[in-house]
């Protein structure tokens, strides 16, 4: 079949589901991982090692022709760096890569390996470029885990900016979004807890394990008994000093490393903690229970008997008088962990502020910093059981879709009607119907969920009658008659089964005042620090304030306090928000099998992908569209000199003058701009960079005999 190892799938006259299907497993069993659709990068996850990011082919990628060499990721990273260098076309220097696809598809090797090539481009070579690379490892330890889906899954979403003066790179930014902070306390079969934890418990010295009162790692409930071969311990080990070594380039202090440790030590050793009941309503906590209470307490730095107060009652204060309420055996072990939640996401948050504000530029104020962004978040997401995070996971999935949907089909298609040009309209699966479902104010899901969250006595129950007496009848929501509060939203991707238990709880996310009071006076510096301090939607660590203004924030927050999934919700806002006046980039990337295995292609799986993708349906709006669309002004400023006329006027006939000189055709000319084809922009690059030293000269002749 002609065409069917075509490198890009734009350029191919005809195609149908199935051609497309084989078009890229043929590909793929050639280890061609990568191919285009026009200025879009499809990746297939090869599971296996390819020599393909070796430095000779980095090099080859610098600078390159897209058309020269085969798609590759580095091609993606070389088009970024060269548009925010405005090298290459008009349009905001501002760039954003946007990386999509369901878990263990590849996004976050692809985020590492345009993080390298972006660094190789800008030739850093210094300490900052060493910095930035390690930041990688670092978050990975702490924020990915093993999960059915992906065994280095990303627990957490990132948008990580790069930020440059002229060509080199001035410093780094990271925006997080949403630990699943949940997994410290809670794994499902075949899940383990963060990485960092069976990292530092095979990796640590003998001493330090002493030092940070670390037992053997089948004793712990957090890690559920599972720790592993001792091949995979031997990798955890190397981890940790990967970690360590990590920690040491971006700059953390000495005692920095070791409280983050000992407050993770802490973490384990409360897991460990079980309550029993006794006739008198008050919990007893006896036996190893007592042991780990003390080695809890000692790691934590804080007094035992505190300890064992905020875990076993709660205390409140109602017109001055302090009320102390015993908790039964749940609510105790609900106390417990949550602590552990806390520790563990504030811990994750301050090493994201630390390392923002160790890769701050260092520049003058009025420096202009232009930046590339690269988006990463967790890939879609249908498990046994799904939970409030996952809803906020697939939300985020749903967002990016339809970020991909607006820039390809809606922006593209809108322009064509307004400017006159004749087109015939390419229908795509709109999902603005779920976002509005999830999102809408006042009858959306999270604020359903908001307004449930904001009644102590609601129960998760409730919460999911209202969504079914609300949503019934939307073509996106099922109804799920049983007695556990289920509900299913039909995502892009496909039907998700969520279980509504534990929903209100997970969206208040509220530390009790005890709590907090309990951390603010540990002896651990760090911890002291973390609870003292407020973290802000930014992930910047504000200032602790003298304790009266803390009161009176107190009182003011406890009114304010966004839930969860508000908080969510605007964070996704403000990170669209930034990506809509960027450049895009994307790379939409594909699991090959649910096995995790090389060299195996599951047609049903990657067929479901390739539709939810809207794939076919983008084919055919880069092989007939226009995806580049400078307005006059743009063009004439920028391709004048083609013509050797520095002072034409930026208007229609001098763009249409431009363009005559050249041999470009199947461009069009619209009513305020003009109308290319992706390969145009790199044509009338190949032809400035021929005219360019040549005219230049020219156009300095000619303006010394004009003056
Ligand atoms: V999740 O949404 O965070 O759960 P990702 O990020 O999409 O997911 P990830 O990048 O972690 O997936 O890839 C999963 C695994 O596939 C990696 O751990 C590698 O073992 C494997 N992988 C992915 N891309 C490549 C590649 N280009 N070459 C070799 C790869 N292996
Ligand atoms: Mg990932």
């Amino acid at each position: 079949m002609e065409g069917v190892f075509h490198e890009d799938l734009a350029a191919l006259s005809d195609l149908d589901e199935q051609s497309l299907l084989e078009s890229l497993s043929q590909r793929f069993k050639q280890d061609r991982i990568y191919t285009y659709i026009g200025d879009i990068l499809v990746a297939i996850n090869p599971f296996k090692y390819l020599p393909l990011y070796v430095k000779e082919v980095s090099e080859r990628y610098k600078y390159h022709e897209k058309s020269k060499l085969p798609p590759h990721i580095f091609a993606v990273a070389d088009r970024a760096y060269q548009s925010m260098m405005g090298r290459l076309a008009t349009g905001p220097r501002n760039q954003c890569i946007v990386i999509s696809g369901e878990s263990g598809a590849g996004k976050t090797e692809s985020t590492k390996l345009l993080l390298r090539q972006i660094m190789e481009l800008c030739r850093a070579n210094s300490q900052l470029e060493q910095q930035i690379l390690q930041v990688n490892p670092l978050l990975e330890a702490f924020g990915n885990a093993q999960t059915v889906m992906n065994d280095n899954s990303s627990r957490f979403g990132k948008y990580i900016q790069l930020r440059f003066h002229n060509s080199s790179v001035k410093g780094a930014k990271i925006n997080e979004y949403l630990l699943e902070k949940s997994r410290v306390v809670h794994q499902d079969e075949g899940e383990r807890n963060f990485h960092i934890f069976y990292c530092m418990l095979a990796g640590i010295s003998p001493d330090d394990k002493d030092m940070y009162g670390l037992l053997d790692p089948t004793q712990y409930r957090y890690l559920n008994g599972r720790y592993g071969s001792e091949d995979i311990v031997r990798k955890w080990g190397e981890k940790y000093s990967e970690v360590c070594n990590a920690m040491d380039m971006v700059g953390f202090q000495e005692q920095e490393k070791v409280d983050m440790m000992t407050i993770l030590a802490g973490i384990l050793s409360l897991g460990n903690i079980m309550f029993e009941p006794t006739e008198t309503d008050v919990l007893r906590v006896t036996g190893k229970s007592m042991g780990w209470l003390k080695a809890t307490a000692g790691q934590f730095g804080v007094q035992e008997e505190e300890l064992l107060r905020s875990l076993t009652c709660t205390l409140s204060v109602t017109r001055g008088e302090a009320i102390r309420r015993l908790h039964n055996q749940q609510q105790a072990e609900d106390a417990r962990d949550s602590i552990a939640k806390v520790a563990y996401g504030r811990v994750f948050g301050w090493i994201v502020s630390k390392v923002n504000e160790l890769l701050a530029p260092n520049v003058d104020f009025d420096v202009e910093l232009n930046e590339i962004g690269i988006l990463d978040i967790f890939g879609f997401e249908n498990f046994a059981v799904n939970r409030f995070e996952q809803l906020c996971i697939n939300l985020a999935n749903e967002q990016l879709q339809y970020f991909f949907n607006h820039h390809i089909f809606l922006m593209e298609q809108n322009e064509y009607k307004e400017e006159g040009i004749e087109w015939e309209t390419i229908s795509f699966k709109d999902n603005k119907p779920i976002l509005d479902l999830i999102l809408t104010k006042p009858i959306g899901i999270l604020s359903l969920l908001d307004e449930q969250s904001a009644f102590p006595q609601a129960s998760d129950r409730d919460f999911v009658d209202k969504l079914n007496s609300k949503f019934k009848s939307s073509p996106h929501y099922e109804v799920v008659r049983s007695r556990s509060p289920l509900f299913t939203v039909v995502h892009y991707a496909g039907k998700v089964q969520y279980n509504g238990g534990g929903f209100l709880e997970m969206n208040r996310d509220t530390i009790p005042a005890s709590i907090r009071d309990l951390f603010i006076n540990s002896v651990t510096p760090l911890l002291s620090v973390l609870f003292a301090a407020t973290i802000s939607r930014t992930g910047t660590l504000m200032p602790r304030k003298a304790k009266v203004m803390q009161k009176a924030d107190d009182n003011f927050n406890s009114t304010r306090k966004q839930s969860v999934g508000a908080q969510f919700k605007h964070s996704l806002a403000v990170l669209m928000e930034k990506m809509f006046v960027a450049s895009p980039h994307f790379v939409r990337c594909i699991k090959p099998n649910g096995n995790k295995l090389p060299d195996q292609v599951d047609n049903k799986r990657v067929m479901d992908q390739l539709r939810y993708n809207g794939l076919l349906e983008t084919i055919r709006i880069r092989r007939d569209g226009f995806s580049w669309r400078p307005s006059f002004k743009e063009f004439a400023q920028r391709y004048n000199i083609l013509l050797i006329k520095p002072d034409l006027p930026l208007t229609k006939e001098s763009c249409l003058s431009i363009l005559n000189t050249t041999e470009i055709h199947g461009w069009k000319c619209g009513s305020s701009r003009l109308f290319f084809k992706y390969w145009h922009q790199e044509e009338l690059s190949r032809l400035l960079e021929r005219l360019g030293t040549a005219a230049l000269v020219i156009q300095k002749n000619y303006l010394s005999l004009r003056y």
